[in-house]
């Protein structure tokens, strides 16, 4: 048995334009997936996780790690049907152990899972990348969303940048941009309204940092017991961006924020997905020191680059460019298999997943993805340049 991570890509199930035979050349072994067709809040029926892992296995691969099971708004909110969308997280959960999957991912960002401004951002060399502009993003609240406040929560500079673009947009361009903000929510579903998007910011105008720290701790008590009964290790995924938008708190973004998430419960259940693209936004977090203190914790992990461009705006970058070192996180995670292996943790192997990936070559005259950022060929290059980084990290490391 090798040393190395397992390689893993994901796949949004049949509907997905990649198929699990183009998946399965890639040369990886693992898949992340999930019933996405099971609204948040209810309970993954036994039959539909067992269809899918028969679907995946008859392809050759392995559906290790779910991504994700969806906390309701309810749970982060603490309001409505919370109770019973908990009781239906452990059945869950207790049927995907009973399955034989370990890893559940989750998120705990309020009303929105990850942002962009520009889908198909132009690099030089005619590769299409997924971009953050803070004016873009600032001109569709302050001036498409009109969100109350939301004035205080831009620079100057910002403000008057996003006045000067949304006026330079005119009619046309402002619609243009506002449709295309709300279909951006890529966690959330298209064609939501100004007014859907209002009344779901409504629900947590009073829950605040504060709040949404305590129904993330109230969530863990209420699951953590079931998931180690199932034998199932929760990993948490990181905010994207790290940092709060439209008003809504975000605890999920620094190397503090981890460590004391992973501090609420001693519990190995009480984990982590280890995302590279949405914590190397902020440049002060030191990715390889946090592999190191998050250590065990570590159940997952998504690699992924970015560029941080001036005044606050950033686009994804090739796995191995950019701004975010990848060679030090994948030895410390290298580092941290080793040393699950000398201490006899059956579970030693962490997988990991080129996060995102390019549009490129041939992605073009593919349908399009089924999730901004996934399209094949840019996450196959992701996954092969990662893979000759690992095997050259473990080769050294071997002497
Ligand atoms: C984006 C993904 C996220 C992630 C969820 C996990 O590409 O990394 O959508 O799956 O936040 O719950």
């Amino acid at each position: 048995m090798n040393n190395l991570m397992a390689e893993a890509m994901r796949w949004f199930g049949p509907g997905d334009s990649v198929s699990l035979g183009e998946i399965r050349q890639t040369g990886a072994t693992v898949v992340y997936s999930a019933l996405h067709d099971v609204p948040a809040g209810e309970a993954w029926p036994a039959a539909a996780i067992r269809a899918r892992q028969d679907t995946v296995a008859a392809a050759g691969l392995s559906w290790d790690v779910v991504e994700s099971v969806p906390v309701s708004e309810a749970i982060k909110t603490g309001t409505g049907e919370c109770a019973r969308h908990l009781e239906n997280y452990r059945t869950t959960l207790a049927r995907l152990g009973a399955a034989g999957i370990r890893v559940v991912v989750y998120n705990f960002m309020p009303v929105l899972d990850w942002v962009r401004t520009d889908l198909a951002y132009l690099l030089p060399d005619g590769r299409e990348a997924l971009r953050y502009e803070p004016w873009r993003f600032a001109a569709f609240d302050v001036h498409a969303l009109r969100r109350t406040g939301a004035e205080r929560d831009w620079s100057p500079q910002v403000l008057e940048q996003a006045a000067c673009g949304w006026r330079e947009l005119g009619a046309v361009g402002q619609e243009a941009l506002t449709r295309q903000t709300l279909d951006l929510f890529p966690g959330v579903r298209l064609g939501l309204s100004l007014d859907d998007l209002r009344a779901m910011l409504a629900r947590h105008a009073e829950v605040g940092p504060e709040g949404l720290r305590r129904h993330l701790a109230a969530f863990l008590e209420a699951v953590l017991p079931a998931a180690e009964a199932a034998g199932v290790r929760l990993a948490i995924h990181p905010d994207d961006p790290p940092f709060p938008i439209l008003g809504l708190p975000r605890i999920v973004s620094t190397a503090a924020d981890l460590e004391s998430i992973v501090g609420l419960a001693a519990s190995p259940a009480n984990g982590v997905c280890f995302c590279t693209g949405s914590l190397g936004v902020r440049p002060e977090t030191d990715l390889p020191g946090l592999v190191r203190q998050l250590g065990p914790r570590i159940h997952a992990a998504h690699l992924r680059s970015v560029t941080r461009e001036l005044g606050g705006a950033f686009h994804e970058s090739g796995h191995l460019e950019g701004d975010v070192d990848l060679a030090p996180v994948v030895a410390a995670l290298l580092k941290e298999q080793a040393r699950r292996r000398t201490e006899g943790r059956p579970d030693w192997r962490i997988s990991f997943r080129p996060d995102h990936g390019h549009r490129m070559l041939d992605d073009f005259r593919r349908p399009a993805p089924a999730c901004p950022g996934y399209p094949l060929i840019g996450r196959l290059r992701g996954l092969a340049e990662l893979r000759g980084l690992q095997r050259g990290l473990a080769h050294a490391a071997a002497g």
